[in-house]
């Protein structure tokens, strides 16, 4: 039994979605970030960044519970756990590789901004913010766009990877960081592909607020 730490947000998703595609019980348990509830000197034994997902899996690599934190680190521990959603082929799992650490640094701390920056009052500062860092994602999206002409998945011709799980959970909140997908034809037809599957739906819905 994996126990998941976690809200309602991009980074946690992605793990939601994981474990449901993956077909591994788990239960979670409600970080709510807005009350702090990340600094608990408990979730910090584990999750020292203060910042969710974080996650103990009881039956670790040695039969131990280990905890794991950070989403990327995770979505790896759980492919490598289940020898799923991640090519066997040395090439194949470089390419996986790629594109999980292209959203881990890039399409996922822009959009946050992004975020961050539409909630501040208005004034320059706002619109600097807004401006930079949305230009920066919109330009991460055409780099999705033109990697995903022609391909069903991003890092595996023909099924999903941790990679598309990762990148999945920034692309759920484009509305947020307003990305339309009007210009962005092969993310949306990926976009739509992923949550026409049964686990992702569900990775979607599972609550976590
Ligand atoms: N690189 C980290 C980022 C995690 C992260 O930023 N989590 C946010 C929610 S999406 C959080 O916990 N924020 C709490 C805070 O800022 O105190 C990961 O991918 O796990």
């Amino acid at each position: 039994m994996i126990d998941l730490y976690s809200f309602n947000t991009p980074n946690g998703r992605k793990i939601t979605v994981a474990l449901e595609e993956m077909g591994l019980p788990y239960t979670v348990h409600v970080v709510d970030i807005t009350k702090g509830q990340q600094f608990d000197p408990a979730f910090l034994e584990f999750a020292p960044n203060n910042r969710i997902p974080a996650i103990i899996d009881q039956d670790g690599p040695d039969g131990r519970p280990i905890g794991i934190f950070e989403s990327g680190a995770i979505l790896l521990y759980l492919a490598e756990k289940t020898g799923r959603f991640m090519p066997a082929d040395r090439r194949g799992r470089i390419m996986v590789t790629e594109w999980l650490m292209w959203q881990m640094g890039g399409f996922g701390p822009m959009p946050g901004q992004v975020h961050h920056f539409l909630m501040q009052p208005e004034g320059p500062a706002r619109d600097y913010g807004v401006n930079r860092y949305h230009t920066e994602t919109k330009r991460l999206y055409g780099v999705l766009d033109r990697r995903l002409a022609g391909r069903d998945f991003v890092a595996s011709a023909d099924e999903p990877t941790i990679a598309d799980f990762a990148i999945l959970g920034w692309a759920w909140r484009h509305e947020r960081h307003q990305v339309p997908f009007d210009d962005l034809p092969n993310v949306a037809a990926w976009y739509a592909r992923m949550l026409a599957r049964p686990g992702v739906a569900r990775g979607l819905e599972v609550p976590m607020s």
